[in-house]
């Protein structure tokens, strides 16, 4: 299958299809928006990444980028309106990615983990809430698409209990999010898609 157009499977609750389409979004990228499922994902997809995780996209020349954030980086290679790539701080995506993201997953599904004693990952997601929080007293943002990579993952673990998120002692981070949330670019990028179907 070829298209002139870049392909993207997305699943729209998804944090790391949100990154891909934000960056894509910010490099102006015009694409052709597949909407899936993960209980039922396309054999398309899966003829292209076998892994089958979203976000893929696959370029016209037939490319696959299965990790979202090489999806950034491809997004942010085409076109980089304000200079965000180099100014994107990668240690501490990984961080989000390796660190965080697992305790959050043990925080927001413990169930998931039967062999495991869950009950510390709370603290430790507030542990990171407190890194960035003071990162975001020193500068308003985390700099380039390091905000766009991380917030979709704050906003997944804020919304476990919003009632513990904005009791916590984090203006900065709670003012960063709520900022993120109400930009048109999110907005942009959250609307409803139907589900794709192949034909
Ligand atoms: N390292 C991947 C992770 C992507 C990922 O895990 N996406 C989740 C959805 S949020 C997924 O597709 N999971 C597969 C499934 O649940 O079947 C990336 O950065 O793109």
């Amino acid at each position: 299958m070829s298209s002139d157009r870049p392909i993207l499977y997305s699943f729209r609750r998804c944090p790391y299809a949100m990154r891909a389409r934000l960056a894509l979004h910010y490099a102006g990228i015009k694409l052709e928006h597949r909407e899936i499922i993960l209980r039922d994902k396309p054999q398309a997809m899966l003829d292209a990444s076998p892994k089958g995780t979203v976000p893929v996209l696959i370029l016209p020349d037939a490319t696959v980028i299965d990790e979202s954030l090489d999806i950034m980086k491809w997004a942010g290679a085409q076109n980089d309106p304000q200079n965000w790539l180099q100014a994107t701080d990668f240690a501490l995506i990984t961080h989000n990615d390796t660190i965080f993201k697992p305790q959050l997953d043990r925080y927001k599904y413990p169930t998931r983990y039967p062999d495991e004693d869950c009950s510390g990952a709370r603290d430790s997601c507030e542990n990171y809430f407190a890194l960035l929080n003071d990162k975001l007293n020193a500068a308003s943002q985390l700099g380039g698409l390091t905000d766009y990579a991380i917030f979709p993952f704050i906003r997944q673990c804020a919304n476990v209990d919003k009632d513990w998120f904005t009791a916590l002692p984090y203006k900065a981070l709670q003012n960063w999010l709520d900022a993120h949330l109400y930009s048109a670019i999110f907005q942009d990028i959250m609307k409803k898609h139907l589900l794709w179907q192949a034909d």
